[in-house]
């Protein structure tokens, strides 16, 4: 058997390159497990937006599905854009047919630039269907507030929001902070089902250079998990590896650019820069 872990993404391309398949394909060659895909849908874009959004006919996600399952061992899989409720039951189909664990749901709603990545009845077949088969689930703010239908203003409510988000049947989720209100410090806040929770907390990076930001900390999760970690500790490789890429940036483009998917493992090569990211129990 091949030693090297074998990883799912189901996703959208972004034409930019730097979110959705794309972006997962880069961190995953980059944390060095082996990456399958199924493309959802096509988008038209570049770091300044969204021009058009061509979805694949919902059999087509599972022809690449069944091609993915029959042949390559799933030790772990993240989605992304899913798009339409008829994709999401292709994604939800295919993960019961072939007993994938480890799974990592991106709750991918909207592009920065507004763009709907998601119909909108399809977020009721995300937390219906698709959210008790999660491992763990990574929502930004506003992505946990449109999930559980609350305002996220304050430490209670995001742990409101998070205790809600398990009540779908989650096993664990982690609210992202990269949209929170304070400018200088950005918390991930990490709950279990068990009850168990930890803060995530590092400085603010000051950048445009974000598209992609989400699909990168999923993908990330997800090799990490694809290699055995605890969740915990795939959540801190992702917010390094996360905090290393937009560190870096590489400015392309006019508009939000990509982050820099090489910038972890290159530190990591010399020694380990140390990012400043605590643990708060
Ligand atoms: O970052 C969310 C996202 C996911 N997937 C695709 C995207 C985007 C954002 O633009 O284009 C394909």
């Amino acid at each position: 058997m091949s030693a090297i872990p074998q990883v799912l993404t189901i996703a959208g391309s972004d034409s930019g390159g730097g979110a959705g398949i794309q972006a997962d394909i880069k961190t995953f060659q980059e944390l060095g497990v082996y990456s399958t895909s199924a493309i959802t849908a096509v988008t038209a874009q570049n770091t300044l937006g969204v021009d058009a959004i061509y979805p694949m006919a919902p059999e087509a996600v599972r022809s690449q599905l069944e091609a993915i399952g029959r042949d390559f061992q799933v030790a772990a899989l993240k989605t992304g854009m899913l798009f339409s409720a008829e994709i999401i039951e292709e994604a939800v189909r295919s993960i019961k047919q072939f007993g994938w664990g480890r799974v990592v749901v991106d709750p991918v709603m909207i592009a920065k630039g507004g763009a709907a990545l998601l119909q909108r009845e399809a977020a009721e077949a995300i937390k219906e269907h698709l959210l008790p088969l999660a491992t763990v689930v990574t929502p930004n703010i506003p992505e946990a507030e449109a999930l559980c239908g609350m305002a996220i203003t304050d430490g209670a409510s995001r742990r409101k929001a998070a205790e809600k988000i398990l009540s779908f049947g989650a096993e664990s989720v982690v609210i992202k902070g990269g949209h929170g209100a304070d400018p200088h410090i950005a918390e991930d806040f990490y709950l279990h089902c068990s009850g168990e929770s930890f803060i995530f907390r590092s400085v603010r990076i000051d950048t445009t250079q974000t598209h992609g930001t989400g699909c990168t900390f999923a993908a990330a999760v997800a090799a990490e998990l694809a290699k055995g970690k605890a969740a915990k500790e795939a959540i801190h490789v992702a917010k390094q590896f996360i905090q290393a890429a937009l560190s870096e940036s590489l400015h392309i483009g006019a508009g939000h650019g990509p982050t820099n998917h090489a910038a972890y493992k290159a530190g990591m090569q010399q020694g380990g820069r140390r990012n400043g990211i605590e643990i708060l129990g």
